[in-house]
């Protein structure tokens, strides 16, 4: 445990998620993937909570590459905190009312603070004011390759010839698919398939929708429908579309909307470029840049009992630290609601705080193991994803207290990357003018 006078004398030091003191000779250097210092990043940006640390130690004997598996026990995975740069935005776009692509922050709305019982009715609307997105859309990593290639010439301003990979990542994907990374030494109940397909160097990540989660998607009853409706309208009475207006509960959720950060960081010897779905900013001119000013929003039971804090601390705070955490969003506004679907009260968490929350949790999660199972996974990744090739894929697989494994597929229907992404990327970066 950090001693008080450490805490003091390390300030900079003192949000660092994994609690195991380390000696100072331990520490990376306090620079910055821009050069800058880790003092200066911190002045700019009040609520950092990223660290600098020793990678980690290798993975050797977490898999056997003969049985080509990984192990996701979780004391595998209780050592140092790995490295993992401050997140650095380095763009974002914008999916508007009817789910086109826009190379701008159009959707980017702002954060209005909520009374503390703000008795919010979240199943107004739900009836008449909700357009849902076509969920059966599969849109896989689209958005975001469509991003890279409306950015390429800042993506490999080094040159080609400076890097193995053409646009200087090792890993392109969603936050979604890396939370659920995270979670996995602790998930007990929903696996995942991840399709992997290397090309020109960078290993690109997407989502395969697994058999049960299907047939989950199928059988949603007509509650559970409404309650995945009561997150959006949660956002309706916290946010502004305009810096200086107010929410507008009378108007139309629409799911088809998006607002996303495209952020560029490191974990361990990965260099990772995902974009994940931001709702709103800190109006306040004066607020850090993002992603520091970024909020995210949630809703969640009621919490009554003891008890109902515990489950609260133990399964949801690991699933709301991992998706903030990721792209560095400092915090998280909760709305509380009843059964009826009112919110009761409102709370804010900050992510640099979640893991003194849980520590007095019997047998709880451990932010080290999400982070060190996410970057072993990577690792593994990188060595059984070796052919360069749009049209492979790796389909890695993962069901609850099961080893990770993988199976390789050529043309198939896992195939993701797109025919115009293919071409425009296998362009001379200098031709995209010509005829
Ligand atoms: O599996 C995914 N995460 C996929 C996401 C698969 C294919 C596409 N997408 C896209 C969607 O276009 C969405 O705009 O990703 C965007 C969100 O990506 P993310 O940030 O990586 O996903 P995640 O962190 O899981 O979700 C962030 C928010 C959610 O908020 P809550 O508070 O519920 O975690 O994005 C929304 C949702 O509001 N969201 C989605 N919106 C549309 N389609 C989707 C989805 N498939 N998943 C989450
Ligand atoms: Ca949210």
């Amino acid at each position: 445990m950090h001693s008080k006078a450490v805490m003091n004398q390390r300030s900079y030091r003192s949000q660092n998620p994994n609690s195991s003191y380390k000696r100072p000779s331990e520490y990376r250097p306090e620079q910055n993937d821009d050069g800058r210092s880790y003092r200066e990043a911190k002045h700019r940006k009040q609520d950092d909570h990223h660290h600098y640390q020793s990678q980690s130690r290798s993975f050797a004997g977490k898999y056997t590459p003969s049985s080509g598996s990984l192990s996701t026990r979780r004391e595998l995975y209780e050592k140092d905190f790995p490295l993992y740069k401050q997140p650095v935005e380095i763009g974002c776009f914008s999916l508007d009312c009817n789910r086109r692509f826009f190379n701008d922050g159009r959707q980017m709305r702002y954060y209005v603070e909520p009374d503390r019982n703000p008795n919010f009715n979240l199943r107004d609307g739900y009836k008449d004011r909700f357009t849902k997105r076509d969920e059966s859309q599969k849109e896989k990593l689209d958005h975001i390759l469509r991003w890279i290639v409306s950015n390429r010439s800042k993506l490999n301003s080094k040159g080609v010839a400076a890097s193995s990979s053409a646009i200087d990542f090792d890993f392109v994907t969603w936050r979604g698919h890396l939370t659920k990374l995270l979670c996995t030494p602790y998930e007990m109940r929903e696996g995942w398939m991840l399709a992997v397909t290397r090309f020109q160097g960078t290993i690109y990540i997407s989502e395969v929708e697994t058999e049960a989660a299907r047939r989950d998607c199928e059988n949603r009853t007509e509650k559970h429908e409404e309650m995945m409706y009561w997150g959006y309208k949660f956002e309706q009475y916290a946010c502004s579309d305009d810096v200086d207006g107010s929410p507008d509960p009378s108007g139309v959720v629409n799911t088809n909307e998006a607002f996303c950060t495209v952020v560029q960081t490191r974990l361990a010897d990965h260099r990772l470029l995902f974009s994940g779905e931001v709702d709103c900013r800190d109006k306040d001119p004066n607020a850090p840049a993002p992603p520091a000013c970024y909020v995210e929003l949630k809703t969640s039971a009621e919490i009554c009992t003891p008890k109902q804090r515990s489950n609260l601390h133990r399964f949801k705070l690991l699933k709301w630290w991992a998706q903030s955490f990721l792209p560095g969003v400092p915090r998280v506004v909760a709305g509380f609601r009843d059964h009826d679907g009112v919110v009761v009260a409102v709370e804010t968490f900050h992510i640099s705080k979640i893991s003194q929350l849980i520590k007095n949790e019997y047998n709880c999660w451990k932010p080290t193991v999400c982070m060190n199972f996410c970057s072993d996974f990577l690792s593994f990744v990188k060595r059984v994803a070796t052919e360069d090739n749009p049209c492979v894929v790796y389909l890695f697989s993962w069901e609850p207290r099961r080893d990770v494994t993988y199976s390789i597929h050529r043309d198939s229907e896992f195939s993701f990357l797109p025919h115009w992404y293919v071409e425009e990327m296998t362009r001379r970066p200098d031709s995209h003018t010509q005829p």
